[in-house]
C-alpha cells in the first residue's frame, strides 16, 4: 500500500513538473509560425506532448522504481516460498488504456487533421482567395500571379519574390518545368515547396500539378524572421542550398500597391 501511494506521489508531482515543461517549450516546437496552418500543427503537437507526458512520467518511474523498491535480497528469492505471479488486473488495464489512447490519437488529431487538409483541396471547397502559381526549376522559384496579370513576381534587384497579403486564403499551384529548356519538354526534376513559418511542405513534380492552401496569420517577411522563406526541401542539385526566395506577408493594401508596381516593371 504505501509503494502504491509513493509511485502515486512521484508520478503526479513529475507529470505536473513535465507538463510545466511542455507550457514553456511547447511554444517553441516550431522555430516561428506565420499562418493558421502551422499553428493547427502546433496545437497538434502540444495535445500530444500534453497527453502523452504522464505515460512516459509512468513508464520511466516504472523501470526506476520496480528495481529500486523490490531488489532481489543477496541469497535469491525476494519472499520465500512465494512464486512470481501475473497481476492480470495491471495488465488488462494497461492494454485497454493503450488501445484506447493509440486510437484515440489516431482519430485526433492525425486523422482528423488530414481530413481537413484534404477538404481544403477539393474543387468544392473552392473559396481561395488568391491563387499563385509557383514553378520550380533548377535552381529558381517564380511566382505568378494570374488573377493579377503577374507572370514572374521579381523585386527591384531582379530577384523572385513571393508577397501575399496577410489573412487570406492562398491557394498555391506547384508545377516543376524548365521554361528556360523548351527543347527537353521543360521537365525539370523534383523539388519540394517549403516556408519553415507556414508549417507545410509539399513536393514538386515534374508532370504534375500539385496544391497546397496556406493562409498567412501574421504580418512578417524573411527579413524578419528567415522561417519566412521558400525553400526547396528536396536535393535538386548542386544548387538546391541556395535555391530559396524572400516572402513578404503585408496588409491587403501594401498588396495591391506591391501588384501595381509590378505591373509598372512590367512583371
Ligand atoms: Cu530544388
Amino acid at each position: 500500500m504505501i509503494d502504491l501511494l509513493l509511485f502515486l506521489v512521484f508520478w503526479i508531482i513529475l507529470s505536473i513538473l513535465g507538463e510545466i515543461g511542455v507550457s514553456v517549450w511547447g511554444p517553441h516546437f516550431y522555430y516561428y509560425t506565420a499562418s493558421t496552418q502551422a499553428l493547427e500543427g502546433l496545437n497538434a503537437s502540444l495535445f500530444l506532448f500534453r497527453v502523452l507526458t504522464p505515460i512516459f512520467v509512468f513508464v520511466v518511474l516504472m523501470i526506476i522504481f520496480v528495481p529500486t523498491r523490490f531488489k532481489a535480497k543477496r541469497d535469491g528469492s525476494i519472499i520465500p516460498g512465494k512464486r512470481a505471479r501475473t497481476n492480470r488486473a495491471y495488465v488488462g488495464i494497461w492494454i485497454t488504456v493503450s488501445i484506447v489512447i493509440n486510437l484515440l490519437f489516431f482519430l485526433h488529431p492525425t486523422t482528423s487533421a488530414a481530413e481537413e487538409q484534404f477538404n481544403q483541396l477539393q474543387p468544392a471547397a473552392n473559396t481561395h482567395d488568391l491563387i499563385v502559381d509557383v514553378t520550380a526549376r533548377q535552381w529558381e522559384w517564380r511566382f505568378g500571379y494570374p488573377q493579377y496579370g503577374v507572370n514572374a513576381a521579381v523585386d527591384p534587384a531582379g530577384n523572385d519574390v513571393l508577397y501575399l497579403p496577410v489573412g487570406k486564403k492562398v491557394e498555391f499551384v506547384l508545377r516543376s518545368y524548365d521554361f528556360n529548356h523548351p527543347y527537353d519538354m521543360g521537365l525539370d526534376v523534383i523539388h519540394g515547396f517549403w516556408i519553415p513559418a507556414f508549417g507545410e511542405k509539399e513536393d514538386v513534380i515534374p508532370g504534375e500539378t500539385r496544391y497546397e492552401v496556406i493562409t498567412p496569420n501574421v504580418i512578417t517577411s524573411t527579413e524578419v524572421n528567415p522561417m519566412v522563406r521558400v525553400q526547396c526541401s528536396e536535393v535538386c542539385g548542386p544548387g538546391h542550398p541556395v535555391m530559396y526566395a524572400a516572402v513578404h506577408v503585408v496588409s491587403m493594401k501594401d498588396f495591391l500597391q506591391w501588384v501595381h508596381a509590378q505591373h509598372k516593371a512590367g512583371n
